[in-house]
């Protein structure tokens, strides 16, 4: 029973309540959390480490006057359970049910979408100076993690912060992980100060007896240089956000109600930037997710006694096949580096990095420089492997043009991933891909119909040296195809004509092959002949295997990627080149819209992108019904 959280339909009602009742209240939530996402899937680890952070900030300020602006917005449960959301949190993640993140259509809380890292002070800093504009009275508070904060773009932030000089509280919400460890020179002095909060308010204390008393013991030696450690980092913290005009206050432990509401209460009344430094615990409250933060980072359904997943996939992933393929490359080519923006795990590259340590780099969340670092060692001569989902190289757009494609750098970009990622939504969904990578001159863009293509285009795209190159491919698993022993390079710009045709051909690429083989399997014991192209390659395009197809003067193409500019796209492109008459093209793709979240099979049949809708547009094309 919930007794508190039920009676809690907004965070006015939080006011009421007293430090025992929110302690409580903080405990019911985490136990509705694990419940919750044990049959939803979601961020479970992150969202455990802020409930009390979350209850301490709603008591504190006034949403939705206040403004708390989430980093990621990964961590929003316990905000959304408290604004009036808590009997729709059974449907969280679900198709037409709560987002897993922050959106502005779903409540007057939610001041900023995200899903993206390190754009809540940029955000949070332009509210600021629009309310000091208007004239208005409110406060502003983004919260970041310290994962979130190692990219650019938060720093970008703090440092016009710091020079504007507005109201603005940012919250860092330190709990040492990004999904995995946290990486870089700052994280090591966070962390060297995290230990600091272990000591509360009387930390000061402890100091002055340790150093007072003549004989330490081992341990109390440990505690003394590790605060001798903690204090010097701390120092050097606070100069660095001083140095830029931000106030810093902190460490405060995040779990201790009674600090937290006294030093916001306080912060609250000061004026400036002010950036608090609060320390938590990933995974705080469930053993599993605590021992092992980054497995319930982002966690699928599990079972809450034992902590394993309820769903085990049955076929190998793509991730996997990469890992496996690059190792194997690894050991014979050494000039072979693996790079990850901050998923070393979501990548596979984790693997690589147990048997190659020092050719593997997490970069932590820096899209943008992981690719002109991987254009650094590319022109001397290494062969940079940068895996990143398909959603979060959009951070790298220009990178990619500016310091990989016009210098013509063999940088290979793994991209995981593509097309509907399913439950985490709009921001995840890597639609775009095809359409942003096809319109830059010197890529060549591959995506495999399968696992065992994939690891023949890893092979490929390591002999292939003469600029970047591209390999996209799904979330999750393949298609349960065996593997081929030996790894060999395919043709690039070349195509495959799986099966022949004389009245339809259907031109598909990376995810929709198989499903347009099925069609056509399908539609040939019903009379009719339908003829399927693997593109394989969406840049160079496989001209002449296209021209071919529209003999039969009817083409389908299928693709998991927006129809703007898509594969289906560079289809026409060809055919206006050499001016083909008398052909009737359709384009089956994800739509000019974004896509909300749910399962990957049912958002797929929304938009069209499964066998029957395939095969209702074949017919449709073949005048057949
Ligand atoms: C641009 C971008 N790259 C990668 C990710 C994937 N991602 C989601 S959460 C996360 C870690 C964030 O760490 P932190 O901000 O410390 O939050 P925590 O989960 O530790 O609470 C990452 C890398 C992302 N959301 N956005």
């Amino acid at each position: 029973m919930a007794e508190i959280l039920n009676k809690i339909n907004s965070p006015a009602d939080l006011k009421k309540l007293g430090q025992e009742e929110l302690k409580t209240l903080a405990t019911e939530i985490r136990k509705l959390l694990i419940q919750t996402v044990s049959h939803t899937g979601g961020h479970l680890a992150s969202n455990l480490g802020v409930v009390e952070l979350t209850i301490v900030l709603h008591r504190v300020f006034d949403s939705p006057k206040d403004k708390i602006i989430w980093d990621v917005g990964h961590q929003c449960y316990t905000h959304k359970l408290l604004t009036g959301r808590k009997n729709y949190f059974a449907t969280l993640r679900q198709y037409k049910g709560l987002c897993g993140f922050p959106q502005r259509e779903e409540s007057e809380h939610d001041h900023f979408n995200t899903g993206h890292a390190s754009t809540a002070i940029s955000a949070a800093l332009g509210m600021a100076l629009s309310r000091d504009f208007k004239k208005e009275k409110h406060k502003i508070i983004a919260v970041v993690g310290d994962g979130s904060l190692t990219g650019g773009m938060a720093f970008e932030g703090l440092n016009q912060a710091g020079a504007l000089k507005r109201d603005l509280i940012i919250v860092l919400n330190d709990n040492k992980m990004s999904i995995s460890k946290n990486v870089g020179g700052l994280s090591v002095h966070l962390n060297e100060i995290s230990s600091l909060s272990l000591f509360d308010r009387s930390r000061r204390l402890v100091w002055i007896w340790i150093k007072k008393t003549p004989y330490f013991g081992k341990l109390l030696s440990k505690i003394a240089e590790y605060l001798r450690i903690g204090y010097r980092s701390l120092l050097k913290i606070r100069v660095f956000f001083e140095q830029i005009g931000i106030k810093y206050v902190g460490p405060v432990n995040g779990h201790n109600l009674a600090e937290m509401l006294e030093i916001f209460n306080r912060v609250k009344n000061l004026s400036g930037p002010i950036l608090v430094h609060v320390v938590t615990q990933k995974g705080k409250g469930y053993k599993f997710a605590e021992k092992n933060p980054t497995k319930y980072h982002s966690a699928s359904s599990f079972y809450i006694h034992d902590g394993k997943w309820s769903k085990k996939p049955q076929k190998l992933t793509y991730t996997e096949v990469f890992a496996r393929t690059l190792i194997k490359l690894a050991r014979e080519n050494k000039k072979i580096v693996g790079i990850t923006a901050a998923m070393p795990d979501g990548t596979g590259l984790a693997k690589f990095a147990q048997e190659f340590p020092d050719r593997f780099f997490d970069v932590g969340i820096a899209e943008q420089h992981a690719t002109t670092f991987a254009a650094g060692l590319a022109i001397r001569g290494f062969r940079p492997f940068l895996a990143i989902y398909s959603t979060f190289l959009q951070r790298a757009f220009d990178q990619i043009i500016h310091d990989v494609a016009l210098q013509n750098l063999p940088v290979i970009f793994m991209i995981d991933r593509a097309g509907i990622v399913g439950d985490d939504g709009p921001t995840h969904h890597g639609n775009f891909d095809l359409s942003y990578l096809r319109l830059i001159p010197n890529l060549v863009i591959s995506t495999p119909k399968d696992e065992n293509e994939l690891q023949h285009l890893i092979k490929t795209a390591e002999v292939y040296k003469k600029g970047p190159f591209v390999c996209r491919y799904p979330r999750g698993e393949g298609v349960g195809i065996k593997l081929d022993l030996e790894l060999k390079p395919l043709p690039i710009g070349k195509g495959e004509e799986l099966k022949n045709g004389q009245d339809l051909y259907l031109l598909a690429c990376g995810s929709m092959v198989y499903p347009c083989l099925t069609v056509a399997e399908r539609l040939e014991k019903q009379g009719m002949s339908i003829g399927v192209i693997n593109a394989r390659f969406i840049k160079p395009l496989d001209e002449e295997l296209i021209l071919k197809a529209t003999k039969c003067e009817r083409v389908l193409t299928v693709e998991e990627n927006t129809k703007v500019g898509g594969f289906g796209s560079a289809v026409l492109e060809v055919l206006e080149k050499y001016k083909v008459k008398n052909v009737r093209v359709e384009r089956i793709g994800i739509p000019d819209s974004f896509i909300p979240h749910g399962s990957p099979e049912l958002l797929k049949k929304e938009i069209g992108l499964d066998e029957e809708s395939i095969q209702k547009k074949a017919l449709q094309m073949l005048e057949k019904v």
